[in-house]
């Protein structure tokens, strides 16, 4: 693969800040190492995870209205591609309308770009790659220099990672770099009961418990840390009030943990939490506030029957 890249936050600043504060954080862009990236898609297949499924039915049903929608002339950049596995789906009735297709996969796992630049030539014939390492979050200069109508993809409700006026912050970032004309389409995940959702982050087979545990096997790995796993428990928690499922590890005993390159040795209690990941689930109204608080005008909707996930057509 013949990747570009751009510079991004270390590990070790990310785990020195977040095993300092209080409450405990670690980023989850820290989760998408080869294996985390292995694991991510393992979790994409699970009967629990809904949303790759729906989102994948959304993007098949209204293939080729969302590419008419999009425009002519289209260049496909897509933000935290990971493998673009649904992208194809998006790419196959690009090259059929408009005889061509032309694609940007952005990511900070290397590993899920070498997969995804060596399994698209060959399930689309033709298809002209530009990967890019990189961390889109304080936007993408590159965007400006990328000739045509851009139809930006931020699938997988990706955007639920960030706070609700982070996500304004990094729409507008994406936004300062977008001509007029071009577009994002943005899929979202929306709210629903905790007993759909939940259990989505909690699966019976526990894959997701093995990726939220693979932020410490990379400390222990890249850091030279020694968290033992088993002193370490997965929980997934449903914030009804700020409309997220949040990620935890729970420490299981009082303990300390040493990690060698940084010089840390850190006091972890019985119960403790240390805060993965937070999974906004949306309405309808606060998608229409990001947008508009980005500057984007929301031009089209799709959903399934039951509106468990969206996609929308963002303008520039
Ligand atoms: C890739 C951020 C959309 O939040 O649902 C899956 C990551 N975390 N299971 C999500 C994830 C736990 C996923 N996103």
């Amino acid at each position: 693969m013949n990747a570009k890249s751009l510079p991004m936050p270390s590990i070790a600043d990310d785990v020195e800040a977040g095993l300092l504060a209080s409450p405990k954080t670690l980023p989850p862009r820290l989760f998408y190492d080869a294996r985390g990236s292995e694991l991510f898609e393992q979790i994409t297949t699970l009967p629990e995870y809904y949303l790759t499924l729906i989102e994948r039915q959304i993007l098949e049903r209204h293939a080729a209205e969302i590419i008419e929608a999009a425009g002519p002339d289209l260049r496909v950049v897509e933000l935290g591609a990971g493998s673009a596995v649904k992208t194809v789906i998006l790419l196959r009735q690009l090259a059929r309308q408009q005889g061509s297709a032309i694609f940007y996969p952005v990511d900070v796992s290397s590993a899920a770009l070498e997969d995804a630049s060596e399994r698209l030539p060959r399930e689309i014939p033709g298809i002209e790659l530009h990967p890019l390492i990189a961390d889109y979050t304080r936007g993408l200069p590159f965007l400006q220099a990328i000739r045509g109508r851009k139809l930006i993809l931020y699938i997988g409700s990706s955007i639920g990672n960030f706070e609700p006026l982070e996500d304004s912050a990094i729409l507008a970032h994406i936004r300062a770099s977008m001509s007029p004309g071009d577009a994002i389409l943005l899929g979202t995940d929306m709210r629903k009961s905790p007993d759909l959702l939940l259990p989505a982050y909690d699966d019976s087979r526990g894959v997701t418990a093995e990726f939220n545990k693979n932020i410490l096997v990379r400390i222990n790995r890249e850091l030279g840390g020694d968290f033992n796993l088993n002193y370490f428990a997965h929980r997934a928690v449903w914030n009804s009030v700020l409309s997220r499922v949040e990620m935890h590890l729970e420490s299981r005993v009082s303990q300390r943990v040493n990690i060698r390159e940084l010089a840390m040795s850190v006091p972890f209690d019985r119960g403790e939490t240390t805060h993965t990941e937070n999974s906004y689930k949306f309405t309808p109204a606060m998608i229409g506030s990001i947008a508009s608080n980005a500057g984007l005008t929301q031009e089209r909707i799709w959903s399934d029957s039951q509106e468990w996930f969206t996609v929308h057509l963002l303008r520039a």
